[in-house]
């Protein structure tokens, strides 16, 4: 029998999940029994996984391989059958999403802060994803919380630490750990929905790419998709070696932190396309020859050319953004009849409506966009599809878009960001702002902006009955126009407050604008309606994107 102890513990107040996963700083992380207790309370959250499979992997960030070992230890503690890892413990969250699916796991842990930076006083996180390889609904969230407050005691299997930097199988007590190559399955996964031999033809025409994994964990899946597999060039890929703390960088993918890639795209001799990805690969940032490609634009142009990949030629059944994303997919819905839903931040909302089939496509404006191949959103998916239609409609990037905004209108949509706010300033501004909503339908500002509807969003998940509330303050306008306010999920000091703007011009409307220009009147009145500048001391965002 294996040597499994039950080990005592105090808990910990602050393990609240938030938009995907618990994340906090690293020390936070390195507090006696932090990890452990916060593991083990998923699995008090869970039942039926006895002699299951759990699939394990991180991004590699700092204090990812401590963590892991812990992760097994209690894994085989609480009687799972198998846990498979990827090698030196590595998996975006795509891939681990899928390997879950794959191989039909119980579920699994994915060791990530995502686009937050890392080192050893960077960020730490950890998700729990369900057997469909999505992240966990808040019912088992809310649920593992209740438990990290009220936690005595953890279980965990005695053992040395697991060899992960060699594929093969060992054993940790009675469990199996099999260490897995992490790209493999992923890889081949991509080549059943794009259609390969097209895109390595491009390549092969003089197609000139630049993929900046910005020293993150898709450097490995993007040198062997991209340059082994479709026969970019070498020296295609930059950034491509995952390191703990991402070359001291910011791994997000958006022009602040990828601003040398978005130069390049917009210099006179740049490639004909670029993109990133973010600290867990499941971002993506779309950059053309002189043509930024908002994300979400992205995922209308996405959804509206994906029948051009052999993995979805047989049509998309809908598609799903997030309430703060631009309405550009709606109109791309809305002209194609296809089913269109809006739900709350963060890819756990997605996983009912792709799992009931009911859509196919779904996106975040925060460069995050996936579909039904796993229950992720998945960054080198969305690059490889953008491939895929660069090289089957024969157009540039800034061709697609133009066309593309002559067909459905253009959302001119830019976010601000207001990052380590006060949080006590951040609350009372969103709590001011929720009283005045009821006030302020009908009422008109700037001569032309009337409001059309003002409220804090709830949604009612139309698969399983779920309410979620609080999930960000709307105000519409009748030209289609809309200020979002949110506070963000995924910080770990103070507060980020995120707003949100948007405004539509029509398909035979004014396209060439610049995108903050467009906005200049929104985002005066979001400052006049919520006192942002007053109340936080700040002239201007941290992070436009
Ligand atoms: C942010 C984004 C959200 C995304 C989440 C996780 O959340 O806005 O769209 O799903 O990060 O992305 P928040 O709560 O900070 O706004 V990642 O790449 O961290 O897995
Ligand atoms: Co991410």
């Amino acid at each position: 029998m294996a040597n499994i102890k039950s080990i005592k513990t105090t808990p910990y107040q602050d393990q609240k999940p938030g938009t995907s996963g618990l994340r906090k700083r690293v020390p936070v992380f390195q507090q006696p029994n932090y990890v452990e207790n916060f593991v083990q309370s998923i699995f008090d959250s869970l039942e039926g996984f006895e002699g299951q499979t759990l699939v394990i992997g991180g991004d590699g960030r700092y204090y990812n391989d401590v963590a892991i070992q812990k992760a097994i230890k209690i894994a085989a503690g609480n009687g799972f059958g198998k846990v498979m890892v990827g090698r030196d413990g590595l998996l975006s969250t795509p891939a681990a999403s899928h390997i879950i699916r794959h191989y039909k796991a119980f579920g699994g842990l994915v060791l990530s802060a995502s686009h937050n930076p890392g080192g050893p006083d960077g960020d730490f996180g950890i998700k729990y994803n369900i057997g469909n390889g999505g992240p966990a609904p808040e019912k088992i969230t809310d649920a593992a919380f209740a438990r990290t407050k009220v936690i005595d005691s953890y279980k965990m299997v005695e053992a040395p630490d697991v060899a992960l930097g060699h594929i093969g199988t060992q054993r940790v007590g009675d469990m199996v750990v099999e260490v897995i190559d992490p790209v493999a399955d992923y890889a081949a996964l991509m080549e059943t929905l794009f259609d390969f031999t097209a895109i390595r033809a491009l390549f092969a025409s003089g197609f000139r790419m630049r993929f900046d994994a910005m020293h993150a964990i898709t450097g490995p899946y993007a040198h062997r998709i991209l340059e082994e597999m479709l026969g970019a060039p070498e020296g295609t890929v930059i950034n491509g070696t995952p390191s703990q703390d991402f070359g001291g960088g910011h791994p997000d993918p958006n022009l602040v932190y990828a601003k040398d890639l978005y130069d390049l795209l917009m210099s006179p001799d740049g490639p004909d396309f670029g993109a990133a990805s973010d600290g867990d690969g499941d971002r993506n940032l779309i950059i053309g020859k002189n043509r930024f490609v908002t994300p979400s634009d992205s995922l209308a142009i996405l959804a509206a050319n994906a029948a051009l990949a052999p993995g979805y030629a047989t049509g998309i059944a809908g598609i799903a953004r997030s309430m703060p994303t631009s309405a550009a997919a709606d109109k791309v819905a809305e002209k194609r009849g296809l089913e269109m839903h809006e739900t709350p931040t963060g890819w756990k909302f997605f996983g009912n409506l792709l799992d009931a089939g009911r859509v196919t496509i779904c996106g975040e404006e925060s460069a995050g966009t996936g579909s039904n191949h796993v229950r992720e959103k998945d960054g080198l998916w969305a690059v490889l599809l953008w491939l895929n239609i660069l090289a089957a409609r024969k157009q540039s990037v800034d061709e697609i878009v133009r066309d593309h905004w002559q067909t459905y209108g253009r959302n001119y949509y830019t976010r601000h960001d207001y990052e380590e706010v006060d949080a006590a300033v951040a609350n009372t501004l969103m709590d001011d702002l929720r009283a005045k909503l009821p006030g302020l339908v009908g009422q008109s500002f700037d001569d032309d902006l009337t409001v059309a509807y003002a409220d804090d969003f709830t949604y009612h998940d139309p698969v399983d009955g779920s309410t979620s509330s609080k999930q960000g303050i709307r105000i519409g306008f009748t030209d289609g126009s809309r200020i979002v306010f949110r506070l963000s999920g995924t910080g770990t000091v103070g507060a980020t407050l995120r707003l949100y703007l948007e405004r539509y011009e029509a398909a035979d409307g004014r396209h060439d604008l610049d995108t903050q220009t467009a906005l200049e009147p929104l985002v005066g009145l979001a400052d006049r309606l919520a006192g942002i500048r007053e109340r936080t001391g700040r002239q201007s965002p941290s992070v436009i994107t």
